[in-house]
């Protein structure tokens, strides 16, 4: 997992008015719908309760230590779709205990190797990879009009990559998929129902050349160029940094889905808060 920088979050509390205006444009959904369509609850439904829920974010001084502004970017961004959210004074054990005696309904917290929401009432726990990947996943059906079999290319089979596998074939796709460690590809189509999932076998610049869909769940910056960008190119990019590069980008216009933090955070609340699936988290998986 790349470790988000201070410079890659630093506007995102001040910019959520118009994230939702491109995701409007993009998916015909804010930021709170795509986390509700990535989570399988109706957003008319939960948009009344979800102002009664509180969300405490803790900051975490473990490996690497505190992000300045994580915390309090994380609660921005759930506040703005309609949580009530709040950092706590103390970080790590201090806020942990902070989060039961305010009473919070759910508890946020991140370390360098995982960023897990935890309902304390049903004692659900969902993990910000998985979260990530389903809701960019629910994000490029919408800007594909539905999947309808299409094969979506998956560019990195780590925890996101393999969550936004199984995300892409439960709304019926098919999936390609890339790893620049070919076994890491092998070994997740194996978990994945044959026919539907593939490894690609040819070299990435073939691959990208290929399909039009492409979900880049890599932590690798600007490897996908212009000359792989074609007008039938629909992209999400959960990875950080940003996939495509500057030439690729401007291409794009409104086919292209990233940001660093914002969906992750949204659907994996609205996940823990509402979501009838209980997600388990990555953690366990190899960490890389
Ligand atoms: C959750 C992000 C998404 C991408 N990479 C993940 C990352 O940067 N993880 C590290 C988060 C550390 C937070 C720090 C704090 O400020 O509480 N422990």
């Amino acid at each position: 997992m790349t470790r988000l920088k201070q410079d890659d979050i630093y506007q995102i509390s001040k910019s959520l008015e118009q994230l939702d205006m491109e995701l409007m444009a993009k998916t015909g959904l804010t930021l709170r719908g795509i986390a509700c369509a990535a989570s399988g609850v109706d957003e008319g439904q939960t948009s009344g309760s979800i102002a009664g829920i509180t969300a405490a974010v803790v900051p975490v001084t473990a490996g690497l230590g505190i992000i300045s502004g994580f915390s309090d970017t994380v609660s921005a961004i759930l506040k703005h779709i309609g949580f009530s959210s709040f950092t706590t004074d103390s970080t790590d054990a201090g806020g942990v205990s902070e989060a039961f005696l305010r009473r919070a309904d759910l508890l946020l917290m991140a370390d360098d190797h995982c960023f897990t929401a935890l309902n304390l009432g049903n004692l659900k726990v969902v993990d910000n990879a998985e979260a990530t990947a389903r809701g960019f996943v629910a994000g490029l059906e919408r800007m594909s009009g539905g999947f309808d079999r299409k094969t979506v290319l998956v560019l990195g089979c780590g925890p996101v990559g393999s969550a936004a596998a199984i995300a892409l074939i439960q709304r019926g796709a098919r999936v390609a998929l890339f790893d620049l460690v070919r076994e890491r590809a092998e070994a997740l189509a194996t978990e994945l129902p044959t026919g539907i999932a593939t490894v690609v076998k040819t070299d990435l610049d073939t691959a990208l050349m290929k399909y039009n869909h492409l979900i880049d769940a890599t932590p690798s910056g600007a490897f996908i160029k212009a000359r792989h960008i074609s007008v039938k190119t629909i992209a999400a990019g959960p990875g950080v940094p940003v996939g495509l590069d500057s030439d690729a980008l401007s291409t794009m216009n409104d086919r292209f889905l990233h940001d660093p933090l914002e969906t992750g955070v949204a659907t994996m609340a609205v996940l823990a808060a509402f979501g009838g699936i209980s997600c388990s988290g990555n953690a366990h998986r190899e960490r890389t």
